[in-house]
């Protein structure tokens, strides 16, 4: 058994699936549940998708459940996504229901990796790339580990027709646009608004109407959607985050074929 042999196996693998990904159809940016789940839709439709995702883990907000209790909860209108990807429910009352929070990861996370997405973790979106027809046509990409050290290490960039913001609360790819191209996002005054005190009911209906292009090439996903319109947060209820990946995933295919 020779190490070196090992090194490179490992190596020239990530290689052909990194160099793969510099010329894709969608780059979402976090690898949590709304991510995951417009990734695989994605792939299913036969498009090239990769997910950049900042932490070692994969899941974002799933595996600590509510208040580190590793459970979510699923009402009614989540439950074919959650049949899809084959996780276990349990009826708790009508319309809702319980499921394993680290069944639901592991079983998302490997369906999409079976799909065809490639997912990165230990990377970090931290800029796009745009154009002169105003327009997202890519990510900057960068070893989170260079951000947590403070070093100072330029990035490196993969085109994609489309971006999906699925960074959670801090909705941080939308940020970084009105950022740096100015107050030109699709909300009343081309600003991201920040997220709501909590109401699960209202907070769960508007995710969904949330979720739709915010600048040409840019899509909100998830608690992202709902950060820049100004809409309620929703605690551990996370049918909301399956339909909004959906959704995003829907209109990203539309976006990729026109
Ligand atoms: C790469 C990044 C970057 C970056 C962040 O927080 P998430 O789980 O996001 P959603 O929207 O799929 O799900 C939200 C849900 O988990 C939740 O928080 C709920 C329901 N909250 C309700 C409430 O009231 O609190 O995942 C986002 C992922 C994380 O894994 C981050 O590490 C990652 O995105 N991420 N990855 N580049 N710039 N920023």
């Amino acid at each position: 058994m020779d190490e070196v042999i090992i090194s490179r196996a490992i190596t020239e693998s990530f290689m052909k699936d990194f160099l793969d990904s510099l010329n894709i159809d969608v780059a979402i940016a976090g690898a949590g549940p709304s991510g995951l789940v417009a990734a695989y839709y994605l792939a299913k439709k036969g498009l090239k998708v990769s997910v950049f995702e900042r932490h070692l883990k994969v899941g974002g907000g799933m595996p600590g459940g509510g208040m580190m209790f590793n459970r979510i909860v699923v009402q009614e209108e989540g439950k074919s996504i959650m049949k899809e990807f084959g996780i276990g429910l349990k009826k708790y009352r009508k319309g809702l229901y319980v499921a394993d929070s680290l069944e639901t990861i592991g079983a998302m996370c490997a369906r999409c990796i079976r799909e065809g997405v490639k997912i990165f973790n230990l990377i970090t979106v931290e800029d796009v790339v745009i154009r002169e027809d105003d327009r997202i046509s890519g990510v900057v990409l960068n070893w989170s580990a260079v951000g947590w050290s403070k070093l100072h290490v330029d990035p490196l960039a993969a085109k994609s027709k489309v971006v999906i913001d699925a960074t959670g609360h801090d909705a941080e790819i939308a940020r970084i646009v009105e950022k740096k191209i100015g107050a030109k996002l699709f909300t009343e005054d081309g600003k991201v608004k920040g997220e709501r005190s909590m109401w699960a009911e209202v907070g769960e209906k508007a995710l969904l109407e949330n979720t739709k292009e915010i600048y040409p090439g840019l899509i909100t996903c998830g608690m992202v959607a709902n950060a820049v319109f100004g809409s309620p947060r929703m605690g551990a209820i996370f049918g909301g985050m399956l339909l909004s990946g959906k959704k995003a995933a829907q209109i990203a295919e539309k976006k990729c074929k026109a």
